[in-house]
């Protein structure tokens, strides 16, 4: 649609009054999707209507079906539900059209901006972990009578998103690939600590694998700061288009690489010490939370939703939480690397000016994305993930 035939659509639907005084604004800046927000001026009312196209936005190479657009109207409506307060209402889905109608956030601010501006989010840990535990936990065996579960899993298969996935992280990162981006300071370090590591790359291999495989929980998909709007006391999540059935541990390693890349940000360009400190600090709190309160929520929500008998059997839980665990830590790893090395790159780095200071960021990205792989059977703690961040911190900026 152009701007002028969303309002000639909103019109249609009769999503306003019939005085509406409408305007049309595409606002999106994502790298598949069209995004029209329509306000009636008149009643000072907004929507957003998203739109789908048959190929994605940022390049025509990439050839998606537009049934996408499903898959994210109907997620949104079940998250609706787990997640109460945490997602955008739905008010209609189009399937001729391949578009969605929902809330307009506007009064929210996109978390990856907001933390480029260096922005603190205080009750943001705590949001994200209800929304994580009751999204993952809630639509998974251990929760959902079997039979439905697979229901679900045939209603959310989504191949072209996944092997987006598959390409973009879980293979191109770790060779020299036509479609990376590398950054030129970056491009020797990353040869030789990421595309000349043979260990390195048979763990990738197998989680890719375990990627492909685990349907173990109804993913969001695509879980970084750019899919996040916030405020000061609320915090929505967006275009789960992503969405299927994966390794819980993807989202909530995706999310924590995200927090990294604006740990990253901050400590190379606020220059004001004790500035820096504090919102570096803020961060450091922030990872730590959302792991530790993932953990408690979700052994309080296994031990009052869990249905399925063996649940219940001695150390399983804290057999399955484990796995989550080591899961979270290998796609942070993950993320923080192909957000470095393949196409699709994050403003937290790209926005850095400083030639060096750029370099500096991104070397510790992808220090610390190598040991999280490597390492991720013993990464379970918030203070573990620390440990990995300040570790790669501190060997970055001594040259190492
Ligand atoms: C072609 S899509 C590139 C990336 O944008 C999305 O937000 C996903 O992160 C995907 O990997
Ligand atoms: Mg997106």
């Amino acid at each position: 649609m152009t701007e002028h035939d969303a309002i000639d659509y909103a019109k249609a639907i009769k999503l306003f009054p019939e005085d509406a005084g409408l305007t049309c604004k595409e606002i999106g800046d994502g790298n598949l999707n069209y995004v029209f927000k329509i306000v009636d001026l008149k009643n000072n009312q907004s929507i957003i209507i998203k739109q789908a196209g048959p190929v994605a936005r940022i390049s025509d190479e990439f050839k998606l079906s537009p049934d996408r657009n499903r898959i994210e109207s109907e997620i949104l409506g079940l998250q609706y539900k787990l997640a109460p307060g945490f997602v955008p209402k739905v008010y209609n889905y189009d399937p001729i059209m391949n578009c969605t109608v929902m809330d307009d956030l506007s009064d929210h601010e996109i978390m990856r901006k907001a933390l480029i501006k260096h922005k603190k989010f205080p009750l943001f840990a705590d949001h994200i972990s209800t929304f994580l535990v009751n999204t993952l936990l809630l639509t998974s065996d251990v929760v959902v009578e079997h039979k439905e579960k697979k229901e679900l899993v045939k209603r959310f298969i989504n191949p072209e998103l996944c092997e987006i996935t598959e390409d973009l992280v879980y293979t191109e990162p770790f060779y020299d690939c036509p479609r990376n981006e590398v950054f030129e300071g970056s491009k020797e370090f990353v040869r030789k600590n990421i595309w000349n590591d043979k260990k390195l790359l048979l763990e990738s291999a197998k989680l890719k694998f375990e990627f492909m495989t685990n349907a173990q929980s109804l993913l969001h998909g695509d879980l970084h700061t750019g899919s996040i709007f916030i405020k000061r006391d609320s915090t929505k999540v967006i275009d789960p288009e992503f969405a299927f059935y994966g390794p819980a541990g993807y989202d909530i390693g995706n999310l924590i690489a995200n927090l990294i890349f604006a740990y990253a940000n901050g400590k190379v360009t606020i220059e004001e010490e004790e500035t820096r400190d504090d919102y570096l600090n803020y961060l450091i709190t922030t990872i730590k939370n959302v792991v530790n309160l993932f953990t408690d929520k979700f052994n309080k929500a296994w031990d009052e939703k869990a249905t399925e008998r063996v649940a219940s059997y001695e150390g399983f839980k804290e057999y399955y939480l484990d796995t989550i665990l080591r899961d979270t830590a290998a796609v942070t790893g993950l993320e923080l690397l192909r957000r470095v090395i393949g196409l699709a790159k994050v403003k937290d780095l790209t926005t850095i000016e400083d030639r060096e200071a750029r370099i500096c960021a991104e070397k510790i990205c992808l220090t610390a994305g190598k040991t999280f792989i490597l390492n991720r059977a013993s990464i379970k703690t918030g203070a573990d993930f620390i440990n990995v961040i300040q570790t790669a911190e501190l060997t970055t900026v001594k040259g190492a």
